[in-house]
């Protein structure tokens, strides 16, 4: 019996290719050298699509793929696929929840420790020589006992809530909707980043929160104040975010995305005061491996009995 097609958009791994190979006829984008051939050939059979959050599913690739069926996504924020497009087709998009809610709630603690702890510039006095040179690196701040806004409350919000007790905080949030949760709500993002001495943003991207996290908020924040943001680069304005830090309006921030990916300002890198990381909040093998996991179970239950497991919420009625 022949596979449906099966189009790939950006990289997976050995286990989802093996996978995926094994119940579909599998065309991998990167592997297309002329992209108007391979549709003139291929595009009316492409039922299926497997694509990333980064990548999403532009839309020539629709355009080109007039009887697509499905789009599962390896991640959870969707926000660079246009769900509209894709309700109005009947396509159904699925993302991968919850499977990686421990490691991004990891990366931000580490983010959050490291810029108190100065621990990278501390590695660096440590390598150099510049211990035994120069005596002893300067003191750092404890994490212990802050207050901690979280902007966005959902699946990733709550478990980085969790695993801050072990520091004693007293935790704020900000969201669209009070949740009912042992955290204080506060109504405006601004009245919460007044009263804490770190912002943690993990809110998904796209309209609704673009660049919410502005000047006002980012000086509300002050001069020992710190940002964290693991959701998504177009949540802060990143020229506020120079700007803030540049002139001591804002203490540190920690950042695992930018606006413009794999771009990151000159500026961000030439300053001590901030910690940088590309974006690497769910990359360990374990969570890789269970986002994949899901990715491709989302894809094989779609073959066998048209249903999805986790489709993102516009989707669900589909
Ligand atoms: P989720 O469960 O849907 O939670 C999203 C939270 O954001 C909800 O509490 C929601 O509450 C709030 N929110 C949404 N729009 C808002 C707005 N305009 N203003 C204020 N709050 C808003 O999502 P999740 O699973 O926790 O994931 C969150 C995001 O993290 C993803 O969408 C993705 O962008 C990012 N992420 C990044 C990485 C990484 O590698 N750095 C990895 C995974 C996920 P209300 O609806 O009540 O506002
Ligand atoms: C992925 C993410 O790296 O899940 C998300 O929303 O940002 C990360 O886990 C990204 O989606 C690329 O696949």
């Amino acid at each position: 019996m022949s596979k449906p097609d099966l189009l790939m958009i950006g990289g997976a791994t050995d286990v989802m290719l093996e996978r995926m190979e094994a119940e579909f006829t599998l065309h991998k984008m990167n592997d297309i050298k002329d992209f108007d051939a391979w549709v003139a050939e291929h595009g009316g059979k492409i039922v299926a699509l497997a694509t990333n959050g980064h990548d999403g599913v532009p839309a020539h690739v629709m355009a080109a793929c007039p009887n697509l069926q499905v789009a599962s996504a390896y991640g959870v924020g969707y926000d660079a696929i246009d769900t509209d497009a894709c309700v109005a087709r009947g396509i159904k998009v699925t993302h991968t929840p919850n499977v990686l809610n421990a490691e991004v709630a990891n990366t931000a603690m580490m983010l959050m420790l490291a810029c108190f702890r100065n621990f990278l510039s501390d590695e660096r006095h440590a390598r150099s020589g510049d211990w035994e040179r120069d005596g002893n690196a300067p003191l750092s701040n404890s994490p212990d006992n802050r207050t901690i806004g979280i902007l966005g409350m959902g699946r990733i919000g709550q478990e980085i809530a969790e695993r801050l007790q072990v520091f004693n905080p007293t935790i704020l949030y900000h969201t669209r909707s009070r949740k009912d949760l042992p955290y204080e709500y506060c109504e405006t993002l601004v009245g919460m980043a007044e009263r804490s001495d770190v912002l943690i943003c993990i809110t998904p991207g796209g309209a609704s929160t673009n660049k919410i996290v502005n000047k006002q908020v980012l000086e509300a924040l002050g001069p020992e104040g710190m940002v964290i943001n693991v959701s998504r680069g177009s949540v802060i304005d990143e020229e506020a975010l120079i700007e803030a830090l540049q002139s001591g309006k804002l203490g540190k921030a920690g950042l695992d995305v930018f606006e413009q990916e794999p771009k990151i300002p000159n500026a961000l890198k030439e300053m001590e005061n901030v910690v940088l990381l590309p974006h690497v909040g769910s990359a360990t093998h374990e969570t890789r491996a269970a986002m994949g996991k899901l990715t491709v179970d989302n894809l094989i239950q779609w073959k066998q009995d048209g249903t999805v497991i986790t489709p993102v919420p516009e989707c669900a009625h589909l």
